[in-house]
C-alpha cells in the first residue's frame, strides 16, 4: 500500500486572528510519514519566527488526527531495507521550546506517533468521540517518538503501563479526567481550540513542558511494585509477546533517567523491538488485515447495498449470537425461530449474555436496554419483506437449510442479501432452493458471533460482486474482518483444520497425552489446545462428518480410533461434562486417566507402538499438516492470498498474531524445511501427508507465500 501523492501540501499554516493554524493533511489516517514530518518541522520554525503569531494549533484533517507513524516506513526498518523512522526527537523538542502556547487538537484517533506528537504540545483538547493511544505493542514495537517518557509525565507511572501495555485506546473523557487532556471541546473542533489558544496567550507563559514535569512520576520507593505489577499484566494479559514487556523497561526510564537519558532507552529497546520476528509478523498480519477488503471485480465503483435491517432465522447459538453483533451495531434484528418455546429460549440466553457484558463493565444496563430493544423476536416471517439481509443460521442439515431458502423466496424482497450461515455445507445447493443465485452467499460466522471477529464470506458460482461488496461492508459495520473465500467443504478455516486435529489424535495414539499436545501447541502460542477446542466445539461433530467422508473409507487411510471411542461412550466434550477431558462446573479442562486407559487399551488393540514424543515434534506434525493444507487451499484458488488464510487463522482459530499466521510463519521457518519434514512424514505415514504442489514448487524455486502473495489470483470456480 502507497499513500497516494497528496495534491494538497500534507502540512499547511494559516493565520487567524493572530492565531497559527497548522492542518496536517495526509489522507487516510494522516500518518507520520516523511512529508508530514518535514511539513511540521518547517511549521513550527514558521510559527516560531513570526512575532504577529501569539499562539498555534495543530489539528488533523479529514477523519482522524494523526493515526501513528507511517507502518509502510516501519515495515521498512523491520525487514531492514530502511535506517529509521524520521527524526522525531528535534521536532518535538522545538515544539515544546515555542515561546507560544501550542494547542493540539485532536478528533478520530491520535495513535501512538500521533499522540506523541500531541504530548509535545503545550495543551491538548480533544472532541467528545476522540480517542487516544499507544498501540504500538500491537505492531510488535513500543513508542519510539518519547512516548514512553512523556505519557508517565502526564497521566501516572500505572496509567502509563496500562495503556502501553494493553494497546488500547483512551475515551477523551478518561483522558481528561487521566490529565492526558485539558478540555473537551464541544462543537467545531478548530474553531474551539483557537479559542482555546487565544485564552491561553492571554494568560501568558511560561507554558507547561510535559519533559520538565516529575510531579506524576512515583516516588523511588513505589516505582519497584508499580514496575513489578507492569511487567505481571504485561507476561498474563499479553502471553509469549516480547513488546508489551519491553515497554515496561522503557517506561522505567521515564522514572530513573533524566528526560534525554530516558530518550536514548526508549530508542534502545524500540529498535530492538523493530528488528525482531514478532514486529514482522505483527506488522504483517496488519496489513494482511486491511488487505482482505482487496478482492478482484470489486472496486469503490462496485454498488454496496446499505444494510439497516436485519432478519435471522434460527435463534439458537448462532442466530442468537448474529443477532447481538447485529443490535450491537444499530442494527434492527427481526429474529424467527419454528417455535415460541425455541424462541424464548434463544432470547433469555441473548439476555444473558448482556448480563454478562454489564457484569464485566463492557456495557451499562441502558445500552443493553437499547441493544434488546432493537431485537424482535417472532415466530413466521412477517416483516422479512423489509429487511436488507437475512442471515438463515438453522441446524447445519442441508435439507432444512434448503427449505428455509425456498421459504424465503416468498418472505424476503428481490434485492435482499440472503446469507446462510453454514461451516460445511454446498453454498450452491442452498442458493438454488432460493432462486436468486446472484444475491446469496455463505456468512460463516464464529461462536461466539457477538465476539468472534471472523467472518468467511462464501462466494458462490453465480454470486454477484455487488453481493460480496455488501457483505464485506457488513462485516465490517459488524466490527468483524470478512475474507473472501471459494466454496469447497469446509471452505477455508474448517478445511485446514481437519488435518490439523485428525494429527493431534494420531499423535495421542502413537503415545503422546491429549494434555502433552494442547501444552505444547499453547507453548507454541495457540490460543487453545487442539483438544480443549474439540471439547468445546463437540467431538462428536467431527465424529458424525467423518461417517459421511470418504477420505476413512479408501483401504489404508487411518481412522482416528480414539475419538470414536469417546463418542461411542457419550463422551461429546464439555457438554457431556467429559471428552478428551473431565470438566467440573468451572469448565477448566482436566486430565481424565479413564482417557487414558481408554487410549492404551484402543491402541494396543489395534496394534500401534507407542513413543514419547517432544514437543518440537508434536509441533511440526500438526502445524504442518495445517501449512500443508493451507498450500492446497491456496493452490486450488479457495483462498485468494496465503495472508488471508493468515487472517483466518489469526481472527478465527486462536493463532498467535505474533507468528503472523501458518503461512507466514512457514515462510519463517522457510519453505524448504518444511517441505523436506512434510515429505519425510510423507515417507514414514502415507497418503495423508502427500506434499501440497504449490509447496514443492516454492520450496525448490527457493519463494515464499508472502512472495507469491503480491502477484494475487482469483478465486477458484466453486464446486459443483
Ligand atoms: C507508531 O506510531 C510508532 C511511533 O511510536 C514511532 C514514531 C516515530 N500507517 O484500518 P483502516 C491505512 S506505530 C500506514 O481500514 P479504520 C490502512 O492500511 C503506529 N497506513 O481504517 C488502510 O489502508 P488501505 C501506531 C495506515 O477507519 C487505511 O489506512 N498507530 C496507518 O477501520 C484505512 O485503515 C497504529 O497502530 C498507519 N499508521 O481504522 C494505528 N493506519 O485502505 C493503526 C492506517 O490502503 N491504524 N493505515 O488498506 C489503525 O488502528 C486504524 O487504521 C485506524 C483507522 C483506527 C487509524
Amino acid at each position: 500500500m502507497m499513500f497516494p501523492v497528496p495534491q494538497t501540501p500534507a502540512v499547511s499554516v494559516a493565520v487567524h486572528d493572530q492565531v497559527a493554524l497548522i492542518t496536517i493533511d495526509n489522507p487516510p489516517v494522516n500518518a507520520l510519514g516523511p512529508e508530514v514530518v518535514n511539513g511540521l518541522s518547517k511549521a513550527i520554525d514558521e510559527v516560531g519566527r513570526d512575532p504577529s503569531v501569539r499562539a498555534a494549533v495543530i489539528v488533523g484533517a479529514g477523519r482522524t488526527f494523526i493515526a501513528g507513524a507511517d507502518i509502510k516506513g516501519l515495515e521498512q526498518m523491520a525487514w531492514g531495507s530502511s535506517t529509521g523512522l524520521p527524526e522525531m526527537h528535534d521536532i518535538l523538542q522545538r515544539m515544546e521550546d515555542l515561546p507560544k502556547p501550542l494547542v493540539i487538537a485532536m478528533h478520530g484517533t491520535a495513535l501512538g506517533g500521533g499522540l506523541e506528537v500531541a504530548m509535545a504540545g503545550h495543551y491538548r483538547v480533544a472532541v467528545l468521540d476522540a480517542q487516544m493511544g499507544q498501540p504500538e505493542v500491537n505492531l510488535g514495537i513500543i513508542p519510539g517518538a518519547e512516548g514512553t517518557q512523556r505519557l508517565p509525565r502526564l497521566v501516572g507511572m500505572e496509567k502509563a503501563i496500562e495503556m502501553c501495555v494493553s494497546g488500547k485506546p483512551v475515551k477523551a473523557s478518561d483522558a481528561l479526567a487521566a490529565g492526558l487532556i485539558d478540555r473537551i471541546i464541544e462543537g467545531d473542533l478548530a474553531t474551539g481550540a483557537l479559542a482555546f489558544a487565544r485564552e491561553m496567550a492571554g494568560r501568558g507563559g511560561p507554558y507547561p513542558k510535559t519533559r520538565d514535569r516529575s510531579d506524576r512520576l512515583p516516588s523511588r520507593d513505589g516505582l519497584p511494585a508499580i514496575l513489578a505489577a507492569g511487567r505481571a499484566l504485561a507476561t498474563k494479559t499479553r502471553r509469549h509477546m516480547e513488546a508489551p514487556l519491553a515497554v515496561v523497561d522503557a517506561l522505567e526510564a521515564a522514572a530513573t533517567l533524566p528526560f534525554d537519558d530516558g530518550c536514548l532507552k526508549e530508542r534502545d529497546v524500540f529498535m530492538r523491538c523493530v528488528n525482531g520476528d514478532q514486529a514482522k509478523a505483527l506488522i504483517h498480519a496488519f496489513f494482511a488485515e486491511r488487505g482482505t477488503a482487496r478482492v478482484p471485480g470489486i472496486t469503490k465503483d462496485t454498488p454496496v447495498a446499505k444494510v439497516a435491517s436485519v432478519g435471522i432465522v434460527g435463534a439458537g447459538t448462532m442466530g442468537g449470537g448474529i443477532a447481538m453483533a447485529c443490535a450491537n451495531a444499530g442494527m434492527t434484528v427481526r429474529l424467527t425461530d419454528a417455535t415460541t418455546k425455541a424462541l424464548d429460549a434463544g432470547m433469555a440466553t441473548i439476555k444473558k449474555n448482556y448480563d454478562v457484558s454489564v457484569a464485566r463493565g463492557r456495557f451499562t444496563p441502558a445500552m443493553v436496554e437499547e441493544r434488546l430493544g432493537r431485537i424482535r423476536p417472532q415466530v413466521g416471517y412477517e416483516g422479512f419483506g423489509d429487511v436488507d439481509l437475512v442471515v438463515e443460521a438453522v441446524f447445519e442439515n442441508l435439507a432444512l437449510k434448503k427449505q428455509v431458502a425456498s421459504a424465503l423466496n416468498d418472505a424476503a424482497r428481490l434485492d435482499c442479501l440472503l446469507a446462510t450461515n453454514t461451516s460445511t455445507l454446498n453454498i450452491d445447493e442452498i442458493a438454488a432452493a432460493a432462486k436468486r443465485p446472484a444475491t446469496m452467499l455463505g456468512l460463516h460466522f464464529f461462536s461466539p458471533a457477538n465476539v468472534m471477529r471472523l467472518v468467511e464470506i462464501v462466494r458462490g458460482a453465480a454470486t454477484s460482486s455487488e453481493s460480496v461488496a455488501t457483505a464485506l461492508a457488513v462485516a465490517k459495520k459488524l466490527g468483524k474482518v470478512g475474507v473472501v473465500v471459494g466454496n469447497c467443504p469446509g471452505f477455508v478455516g474448517n478445511r485446514m483444520m481437519f488435518p490439523y486435529m485428525y494429527e493431534a489424535q494420531f499423535l495421542v495414539e502413537d503415545g503422546a497425552t491429549p494434555e502433552q499436545v494442547d501444552r505444547a501447541l499453547t507453548d507454541f502460542g495457540m490460543a487453545m489446545g487442539i483438544f480443549a477446542v474439540d471439547d468445546m466445539a463437540g467431538v462428536d461433530i467431527a465424529w458424525r462428518v467423518r461417517q459421511e467422508l470418504k477420505q476413512f473409507s479408501e483401504p489404508g487411510a487411518r481412522k482416528p480410533l480414539v475419538a470414536d471411542a469417546l463418542c461411542e461412550l457419550g463422551r461429546f466434550g464439555q457438554k457431556t461434562g467429559k471428552g478428551w477431558y473431565k470438566y467440573g462446573d468451572d469448565r477448566k479442562p482436566m486430565p481424565d486417566p479413564e482417557v487414558q486407559a481408554l487410549i492404551e487399551r484402543v491402541t494396543s488393540s489395534a496394534g500401534i507402538t507407542r513413543r514419547t514424543f517432544q514437543a518440537n515434534e508434536i509441533i511440526e506434525r500438526t502445524i504442518y499438516a495445517l501449512i500443508n493444507e493451507g498450500a492446497r487451499v491456496l493452490d486450488e484458488g479457495f483462498a485468494l492470498r496465503a495472508a488471508d488464510i493468515d487472517v483466518i487463522y489469526i481472527t478465527g482459530y486462536g493463532f498467535p498474531a505474533w507468528r503472523g499466521g501458518p503461512m507466514f510463519y512457514a515462510d519463517r521457518v522457510g519453505l524448504k524445511t518444511v517441505y523436506e519434514r512434510v515429505s519425510a512424514f510423507h515417507r514414514e505415514f502415507g497418503d495423508r501427508w502427500t506434499p501440497a504442489p504449490l509447496l514443492e514448487r516454492l520450496a525448490r524455486e527457493g519463494k515464499t507465500f508472502q512472495a507469491m502473495d503480491r502477484g494475487a489470483s482469483e478465486l477458484a470456480a466453486p464446486r459443483a
